[in-house]
């Protein structure tokens, strides 16, 4: 049990080296929100995920400040002493914000494993130290810019990559990039929520590409009209957006709709919660894979963690920190090598901040007492 001293609220702005484009808009730069959780065992971190935008969800960074900074950290704190499993339970009354929940428990859950001198992949009981690395492919202006794109990331080493469509941007991209990485690279298309039930025939002719799936077709919503397309495709449909529980991806399952789950711990609240999707899906003999938001080395050594467990048998969106980022701000970033990522072994979620950078790329600090006083540092 760990008791609650004081929660940090820290602002990062970071460029990406290239825009990253899907169906919704474009990223350039990232407003990150980090949290640093001060316990009376020491001091843990989590990253949020929630974009500068409500696009890809409806949570957003400023959003996600207010919610964490006015309702969910003067809860938690008023409980008591706590464990990691208890940050859910105490926020479950509030609705939606999956991506700011999830950002406290890994906070706290960073702190109660790094005071017990324990990886969150130890943690996890993951079987695998390293696992094979994909890569998320944004849109581009002209069919050459994405082809020298793909082939760079094909020289990296990559194990697979997923290219972002929309209606306009699909077969054409599709059928050139299968031809340049050839037959055997495992490649995979996500639409972001771009295409609607009328386009099933449309989506049909994907069956040509041999994909390994395709990714969130349609609204989040529409898990019936994911059913239908399922039956309707051979390329098995994979849902992201729509997933944002346990039980949700059980009925998911269950109609039919969700043949491949991508699993990402901010839109479902949290590392624990994914963990029970694994273990949900893998009962149903569903294969999952872990999603990436674009996060620096604190979210990626986490997803690492998690994506070692024995259910992740397709490759994640857990690319090495330069896909996106020129510097990030922990020492050990994310690397590539032979197609593979290392999962991480650092006590608690398995990274070290490089402080230094930190600071020079932090905008804002905000403290917060566990009754609610909020301080700008
Ligand atoms: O982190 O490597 C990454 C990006 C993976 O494509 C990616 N994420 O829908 O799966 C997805 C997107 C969501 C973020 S887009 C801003
Ligand atoms: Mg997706």
């Amino acid at each position: 049990m760990m008791e609650l001293r004081q929660l940090e609220l820290r602002r990062i702005a970071l460029d990406l080296v290239t825009p990253f484009r899907t169906s919704f808009g474009t990223e350039r730069h990232r407003d990150i929100l980090l949290l640093s959780v001060t316990t009376d065992a020491g001091v843990g971190w989590g990253e949020c995920v929630a974009m500068a935008e409500p696009a890809y969800s409806a949570e957003f960074v400023d959003a996600a400040v207010l919610a964490i900074r006015d309702h969910f950290w003067p809860t938690l704190a008023a409980g008591g002493a706590l464990v990691p499993a208890d940050v859910a339970t105490r926020l479950h009354r509030y609705s939606g914000h999956p991506m700011s929940k999830a950002a406290l428990e890994a906070a706290v859950l960073d702190a109660q494993l790094r005071a017990d001198g324990i990886n969150l992949h130890e943690f996890f009981g993951g079987q695998r130290d390293r696992i094979p690395s994909g890569v998320s492919v944004g849109i581009f202006d002209t069919l050459d810019e994405l082809l020298a794109q793909v082939q760079g990331y094909v020289d990296d080493g990559y194990a697979r990559i997923k290219l972002k469509i929309e209606p306009g941007w699909d077969m054409e991209p599709v059928r050139l990039v299968r031809e340049l990485v050839g037959p055997e690279m495992g490649l995979q298309v996500d639409a972001n929520t771009a295409y609607a039930r009328t386009d099933t025939d449309h989506l049909r002719r994907l069956d040509e590409y041999d994909l390994l799936l395709i990714e969130q077709p349609l609204p989040e919503e529409d898990i019936i009209g994911h059913a239908r397309l399922a039956d309707e495709c051979d390329t098995p449909i994979c849902l992201d957006e729509s997933l944002v529980s346990a039980s949700g991806t059980a009925d998911a399952i269950e109609l039919g709709a969700c043949e491949i789950a991508n699993i990402k711990p901010g839109r479902v609240g949290g590392y624990l919660e994914a963990v029970r999707i694994h273990d949900l899906c893998v009962a149903k003999g569903v294969p999952v894979w872990c999603g990436g938001m674009l996060e620096t080395g604190i979210g990626r050594a986490a997803n690492a963690a998690l994506a070692a467990l024995p259910g992740f048998t397709l490759p994640g969106d857990i690319s090495a920190s330069t896909r996106f980022y020129a510097r990030d701000i922990v020492t050990d970033p994310i690397t590539i090598a032979d197609g593979h990522v290392t999962v991480p072994t650092t006590p608690g979620l398995g990274f070290d901040l490089d402080r230094a950078f930190l600071d020079e790329v932090t905008t804002s600090r905000l403290g917060i007492e566990p009754r609610g006083t909020v301080t700008e540092l």
